[in-house]
């Protein structure tokens, strides 16, 4: 009972595998308003500073030497890029240029998918906004920086107390010249579900107004059908619509018939039919391998008229021998991240790629010197978030038996670890495959991948088998999330779920095999934002809060409390952010433009007798003092 609770526990639901409980007492609140900025942004780092942050808790912490990381300067003005390319001449052109060009071309996922495979998804916006000026002046003949979306957007809320909005809009303006990238998980938004239409279509329109350029579509099923409402509204945008193939299985496997060639090439017909302007060959889990990738990219590039782009994950290690293959059969661009964020589960290696393609017929022609400035800035940030790191050593090829995709296999790690269930990884690894199995053989991403990860790990901590849930005399409580896959909320997959699963789970309740969406009545946004405003206090809600809130309704909430109470500690150094002062240390945060706090901390009090610390500070040279709860 106590999984099968943790299981459907919303907490856990969401992927978060710790709890914190944010001390939000009636008292706080009110007094929080008339409360000044400055004040809020040192409340909140007394309260770090005495109770630790509930993320880093028990983690491995930074060396306390060390330097707050140097972004390499600027040179010069930002050269024209491909922004430049699509404010001028649109989308096709930007597409017909990609098809033009002898090179390949490069999109680094640094800022999005990098952090995210390596590192939680943790990174701040901070880190990315002070280097963008490097990467618009230094590396303008990137492709694309991908920067938003995915799990980035519920974290930056969630965990990282800032507005995903505002990371977009900064990052935008301080690359006006590269195209900035995003990924939307179709009809789940950036959610873990189907959206009614009219909230992915306003989504998809208040990120292209705020500053993505290029949005990578996928189904988490690879349901073409279920794909369409979030690339019309991309292309009615006037932005670059890339409708992704998810790559799984292998193709050059008789046994898994399923997924092959011929599948691969059907699918990206119709997504070019469906008006993408570029094909994205999306493999989450890293598993094309390199002669396989030269078969797929060479019958794409033979029935496409498109450019295909293709992006990888290196958990096996071998993924920039598959990049080399493909760029070799033709493939238009590829994803890679910069060095200090590649490998493991992230992307391959962008210096190296780039190395290795030098003197060839597809140099790419950047700069391997400042790529390599840039990627150290991002060693001194990837430092900053040792809390973070996951501990994966070395390249696994088991990821060719269990197929998850490199942003859950450490989160899905981790959650077997808060199970008990760390000794017990082998087993959910080949769960996983046998669950994959039992519902059909799936493609596994977000939000699919998490459901066929809720029952492994639900069938170990239960010590049942596939026979066992597949026995009809057997009782079995899934997890809500495969109740509502088998419902048909996230769509169909090839073929159907099995016959036998679908009556195991849903018992005499039948499926809607229809496309979700179609019985999602539309959300009335004007009353919804004037809800939110009310509920909030009639205080500046916009549109991108909006559509905050749509995605994640308590998430969104929660949010806006912390807001209330510490300020805009979104511009806070990392380590403050994470762990708080020192006395003797002296940090600043420009908390808007030109508006900088300069922030002494002079030391800790003792607990009194309300079981409160008095926390002294100099701030802008006036001494402060803020008395925070002792929690410890
Ligand atoms: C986050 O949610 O990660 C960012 C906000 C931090 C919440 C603060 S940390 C100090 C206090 N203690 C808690 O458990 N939560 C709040
Ligand atoms: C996401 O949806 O967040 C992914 O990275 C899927 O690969
Ligand atoms: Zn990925």
């Amino acid at each position: 009972a106590f999984v099968e609770n943790l299981l459907k526990h919303p907490t856990f639901l969401n992927n978060q595998y710790t709890t914190r409980f944010i001390d939000e007492t009636p008292e706080l609140f009110r007094f929080s308003r008339r409360r000044d900025r400055g004040t809020k942004v040192l409340t909140y780092i007394a309260d770090i500073t005495v109770n630790g942050h509930p993320e880093t808790a028990g983690r491995a912490k930074p060396p306390l030497d060390l330097k707050d990381p140097r972004p390499p300067a600027p040179r010069g003005e930002p050269a024209p890029g491909t922004k430049t390319l699509l404010e001028e001449k649109g989308a096709k052109a930007v597409a017909d240029w990609m098809l033009a060009q002898d090179r390949l071309l490069l999109t680094d996922t640094t800022m999005r998918d990098g952090h995210q495979s390596l590192l939680a998804t943790r990174m701040r916006s901070i880190d990315m906004i002070r280097v963008a000026p490097a990467y618009a002046a230094n590396l303008p003949g990137l492709f694309s920086v991908e920067c938003w979306g995915g799990a980035t957007f519920d974290v930056a809320y969630r965990f990282l107390q800032e507005c995903p909005w505002q990371r977009l809009r900064d990052l935008r303006r301080a690359m006006p010249n590269v195209l900035t990238q995003m990924l939307l998980r179709a009809s789940n938004g950036v959610g873990y579900t189907n959206y009614p239409d009219n909230v992915v279509q306003e989504f998809v329109r208040q990120a292209a107004e705020t500053g993505v350029d290029v949005f990578r579509v996928f189904d988490s099923l690879n349901w073409v059908e279920n794909m369409r409402v979030a690339m019309d509204a991309v292309i009615d945008s006037g932005r670059i619509c890339e409708g992704a193939i998810c790559y799984t299985g292998d193709i050059l496997d008789p046994d898994r018939a399923k997924y092959d060639l011929k599948y691969y090439v059907g699918m990206a017909k119709e997504l070019q039919a469906a008006g993408a302007h570029v094909l994205g060959l999306k493999d989450m889990a890293g598993l094309l391998k390199p002669q396989a990738a030269r078969v797929l990219v060479r019958a794409l590039k033979d029935e496409l008229d498109i450019p295909v782009h293709f992006h990888t994950h290196d958990t096996s290690g071998i993924a920039g021998a598959t990049v080399l293959a493909a760029a070799d059969a033709g493939v238009d661009a590829v994803d890679a991240a910069m060095d200090a964020f590649s490998g493991g589960t992230s992307q391959p290696c962008l210096g190296s790629i780039t190395e290795a393609l030098r003197h060839t017929d597809r140099d790419t022609g950047l700069d391997i010197e400042r790529i390599r400035e840039i990627s150290d800035y991002w060693e001194q940030v990837r430092a900053q978030y040792a809390g973070f790191e996951s501990g994966l050593q070395a390249p696994a090829s088991e990821v060719y038996l269990h197929e998850m995709p490199g942003g859950q296999f450490t989160n899905l790690k981790a959650q077997a670890r808060s199970l008990g269930l760390e000794d017990k990884w082998a087993q959910v690894a080949r769960t996983y495959a046998d669950v994959n199995q039992m519902f059909g053989d799936i493609v596994k991403v977000t939000p699919s991948s998490k459901v066929v990860g809720d029952m492994a790990l639900m069938m170990v901590s239960q010590g049942l088998t596939r026979a066992d849930v597949e026995d009809p005399m057997k009782d079995v409580a899934f997890p809500d999330s495969v109740v509502d896959m088998m419902r048909g909320n996230l769509g169909q997959p090839p073929g159907g779920f099995p016959k036998a699963i679908l009556r195991k789970v849903l018992k005499d309740e039948d499926p809607n095999t229809e496309r979700p969406g179609k019985h999602l009545p539309p959300v009335d946004l004007e009353a919804t934002l004037k809800e939110l405003t009310d509920q909030l206090d009639g205080k500046g809600i916009d549109n991108e809060d909006l559509n905050g809130y749509l995605m994640y309704p308590k998430v969104f909430l929660d949010y806006m409390g912390r807001h209330r109470l510490y300020g805009p500690v979104r511009t806070l150094p990392t380590r403050t952010f994470f762990y708080g002062m020192e006395p003797g240390e002296e940090i600043s945060a420009e908390i808007d433009p030109g508006k900088i706090l300069e922030i002494r901390l002079q030391a800790v009090g003792e607990t009194d007798e309300k079981g409160e610390v008095k926390v002294f500070f100099e701030l802008n040279g006036q001494p402060r003092s803020i008395r925070v709860p002792d929690r410890k």
